[in-house]
């Protein structure tokens, strides 16, 4: 059988109710096949970086699964399906948006997954719900980088 690995992923939205859709997804996350759900941030808020529309709803979560990447991969896009996610173009505003941002130590790099996440070290809105939940792997300088970004936590 294979071995459980450490996954962080990052979740945003910034259509409908985007609190409430991240939320959700953060329960179908825990209820994904061979996946436990060992730790999830608080939600942080943000104006769009690249993008456009309100301001992004983000969150980060780490799971424990025996899925692939490929597998957890397509596990999230059916989550993000089932928000209603439609990609009119890149980087439009989106009700669900749900990104690989580790997997274990796995270098990936596949016309389909790119892991680690290319942007994740240009985005405080991924590096600081992520120092929250793992704060060995955020360096000082990653957050130095990002902090001209502002990101306020939207609940404690
Ligand atoms: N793909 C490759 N690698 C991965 C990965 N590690 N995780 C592929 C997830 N997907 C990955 O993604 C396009 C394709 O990327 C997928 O089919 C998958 O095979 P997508 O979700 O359809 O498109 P996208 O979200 O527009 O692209 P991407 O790359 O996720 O965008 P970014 O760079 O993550 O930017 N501002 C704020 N404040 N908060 C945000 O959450 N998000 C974005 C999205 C821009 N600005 C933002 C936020
Ligand atoms: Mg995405």
């Amino acid at each position: 059988m294979r071995e459980s690995v450490v996954a962080t992923l990052g979740l945003g939205a910034n259509l409908g109710d985007a609190p409430a859709t991240v939320r959700a997804a953060v329960a179908a996350i825990a209820a994904l096949p061979q996946t436990q759900l060992l730790r999830a941030s608080r939600l942080y808020a943000s104006a769009p970086i690249d993008s456009s529309g309100p301001d992004y709803v983000n969150a980060v979560v780490q799971v424990s699964s025996r899925l692939s990447a490929p597998a957890l991969l397509a596990h999230l896009q059916t989550i993000e399906a089932a928000a209603g996610r439609e990609r009119p173009y890149r980087n439009a505003p989106r009700t669900l948006d749900l990104d690989v941002l580790l997997y274990g130590e796995a270098r990936i790099s596949s016309p389909t997954l790119t892991v680690p996440h290319p942007r994740m070290y240009q985005r405080a809105f991924v590096l600081l719900p992520l120092a929250e939940i793992a704060p060995a792997s955020v360096s000082a300088e990653a957050l130095a980088a990002v902090r001209d970004q502002t990101v306020k936590v939207l609940e404690n």
